[in-house]
């Protein structure tokens, strides 16, 4: 046994969390017709009941918000149904979750658009990186920019997202901030060449997010709205050339919102932590509420950032796909699952939702 900050409650605006950790978003391409959550989600996400926060894989809160074959939408009836069921799963075990709204601007192909139309982005650039459709990993499309006048629209997608994920019985959402999606292309200058109130500065690069922000707090609430942000992930092929004035404005603009946490990857998502200078603390200090660190995060460096008070919460990303009891393993210094790289996209109950506990194995 260890002792552990990790495993100390935290108060998270309204919601009294048990532990400190944290159930990062995963993509694992699932959803059935009509981009309606996997009926096995309801298990999986119950499944994991014991974290102190659960956060949903990322839902596209419009069908132009989608880039993958298989990722489930926020947008439809049928969809916040599909949802309950995991609420009412999770809340039965005792658990708290939030759900990831998200737009993948033009991260997308044009068979998955609406009419198979062109995907949208702040600029015209068409990003060097690919998408998972049909079974087959593609080049993403050529984006159009968005007009200026339908930049409302987009924040609207958002706040409607955020009313039917209250409508669908969660506790919360996090907006999808990070990883080279909508929100990230507008924020960084690689991604961003427009000349109206949208581009040029950091003050009209960080716009959008902070007025989606501003619109899903206003929806559900601040104290149950967080953010997830990448402050210099290439993910998605995204780069910015000055990060830290540029996220340390953004940060400035959510803890004005009062959001309830910032959720930030350090470093390149999914790779290393270093990959270039940047002061997180920085962050933390500009930030009145919870600071969720994440990216290879194992109980050594969760317990060493904890009690260094350089973080709240701590998410686990990959962990959590293959160990269920991930809190209870992590408290009894048990071995992990071996993570099954076959079976992360797409898929049934394999590598879902048969990953064993320590009381099953
Ligand atoms: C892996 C595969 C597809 C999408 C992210 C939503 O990186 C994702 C994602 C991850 O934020």
């Amino acid at each position: 046994m260890t002792t552990s900050k990790l495993f100390d409650p935290y108060q998270l605006g309204p919601l009294t969390l048990p532990n400190r950790v944290v159930m990062a978003p995963l993509t694992r391409n699932r959803a059935v017709a009509g981009m309606v959550s996997n009926p096995l989600a309801a298990e999986y996400y119950g499944q994991r009941a014991s974290a102190g926060l659960l956060i949903t894989e990322a839902s596209q809160v419009s069908q132009q918000g989608q880039g993958y074959h298989g990722t489930p939408g926020i947008y439809s009836s049928e969809q916040i149904a599909g949802w309950r069921k995991v609420t009412d799963a999770v809340h039965a075990r005792g658990g708290r979750i939030f759900i990831q709204l998200w737009h993948v601007g033009r991260i997308s192909h044009t068979s998955l658009q609406p009419d198979g139309a062109a995907p949208v982005a702040p600029s015209a650039i068409r990003a060097n990186t690919k998408t998972f459709v049909d079974g087959k990993v593609i080049d993403v499309s050529e984006p159009r920019a968005l007009e200026r006048d339908e930049i409302p629209g987009i924040i609207d997608a958002f706040r409607r997202g955020a009313a039917n994920a209250r409508a669908a019985g969660f506790d919360g959402v996090e907006i999808h901030g990070a990883n080279g999606y909508l929100l990230d292309q507008f924020a960084k200058d690689g991604t961003n060449k427009r000349t109206d109130s949208y581009g040029g500065s950091i003050e009209n690069r960080a716009r959008l997010m902070l007025e989606v922000a501003s619109a899903v707090a206003g929806e559900i609430g601040a104290d149950r709205t967080g953010i997830r942000i990448s402050p210099v992930t290439p993910a998605n092929d995204v780069s910015d050339s000055n990060p830290q004035p540029l996220f340390d404005h953004i940060v400035d603009g959510l803890n004005a919102e009062k959001l309830v946490f910032i959720h930030v990857v350090e470093g390149a998502t999914g790779g290393p932590r270093d990959i270039a200078p940047f002061d997180y603390g920085s962050l933390r200090k500009r930030f009145s509420g919870a600071y969720i660190a994440n990216n290879g995060y194992d109980l050594a460096l969760a317990n060493k950032v904890l009690d260094a008070n350089e973080a709240d919460l701590i998410a686990f990303g990959r962990p959590y796909i293959s160990n269920p009891d991930l809190v209870e393993r992590l408290k009894a210094g048990a071995p992990l699952n071996e993570l099954d790289r076959a079976t992360l996209y797409g898929g049934g109950a394999k590598g879902y939702t048969d990953y064993p506990t320590l009381v099953d194995a």
